[in-house]
């Protein structure tokens, strides 16, 4: 182990998520929230989203509200940085093993007062992989408590099905709680102070309430998975072949022999008919959990 102990570990897998508090140093923050001013700034004008810039329904050009930095290791040095340090890599290899790979990663600000919420649902609906070593660590920008939109998770869910994440026929990313049988009441939240991380499962059911409070809740999102754990037909991961895959390698090595676990799965297909974010497909889900935008 090169940073979490023993019962972390346990913790982990029983639980499908762990907390890491004060593990980003207090200069890698300052810098991470400046790339974060940086990119407001951008949205100033704006007047729908783009590649890199995800805009809040209500979001105006004179008074720019933005939901979500896009690929954020592509655009800000600081974040790929971070993304490629001890700080990240180790936690990372203590739960995957030697040989990493990134899937994405991604901003979400869940600005004070109006930040949008997540729906519930598992990463593992949107890319389905040939085993689950697959899991998200969220670096948290802010302090996070139950007034800003946590990131909830339902512990131990992890261990369970890949729950229906269709609305009328097509995959929204999001799932129906009540239908799925389960109790919003057992869902904990990641409450940690700024400068921590989160790790949860790419099985675990998670999700995010609006951020009704004066308090933003910035989280950058490095998802990753071990490197024998592939993408199965359908799943949410663009790449042009096996070249461009492996410069997402983050540490070890790559490898041509996925390894297949007994792994439920359902193909997150049809997808709906534009290359949408979540919080657009999300849209779609009927009995939709969180409140929506005031
Ligand atoms: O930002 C959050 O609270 C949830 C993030 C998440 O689950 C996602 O973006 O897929």
């Amino acid at each position: 182990m090169e940073c979490l102990t023993e019962t972390d570990r346990a913790f982990y897998q029983v639980q499908g998520y762990l907390t890491v508090p004060n593990r980003i140093s207090p200069e890698t923050l300052t810098a991470l929230s400046a790339e974060v001013d940086r990119f407001e700034a951008e949205a100033r004008g704006m007047t729908a989203s783009n590649e890199r810039l995800d805009l809040e329904d209500s979001h105006h050009p004179d008074a720019p509200r933005v939901r979500r930095i896009k690929r954020p290791d592509l655009i800000s040095p600081v974040v790929n940085k971070l993304m490629r340090s001890d700080a990240i890599l180790a936690p990372a290899r203590d739960l995957l093993g030697p040989d990493i790979r990134l899937h994405t990663t991604k901003l979400n600000m869940k600005k004070a007062g109006f930040g949008a919420a997540i729906e519930w649902h598992q990463d593992f609906a949107l890319y389905p992989h040939t085993n689950d070593d697959v899991l998200a660590i969220g670096i948290t920008l802010d302090d996070i408590g139950p007034e800003n939109g946590p990131l909830m998770v339902f512990p131990g869910s992890h261990k369970g099905p890949i729950h229906d994440h269709h609305a009328d026929g097509v995959f929204v990313g999001a799932m129906d709680l009540t239908a799925s049988g389960m109790d919003p009441m057992d869902a904990v939240m990641l409450e940690v102070p700024a400068g921590s991380i989160t790790i949860h499962h790419a099985r675990v059911v998670h999700g995010s309430a609006l951020n009704r409070s004066d308090r933003d809740r910035r989280l950058l999102f490095l998802e990753m998975m071990a490197a024998d754990a592939f993408p199965i037909m359908g799943a949410m991961t663009a790449f042009d072949g096996i070249a461009d895959y492996d410069t997402r390698m983050l540490c070890g090595q790559p490898t041509l022999t996925p390894r297949l676990a007994p792994v439920p799965v359902r193909i997150p297909q049809p997808q709906p008919d534009r290359n949408a974010s979540i919080y657009e497909i999300q849209a779609r889900l009927r009995a939709r959990a969180f409140e929506t935008q005031p």
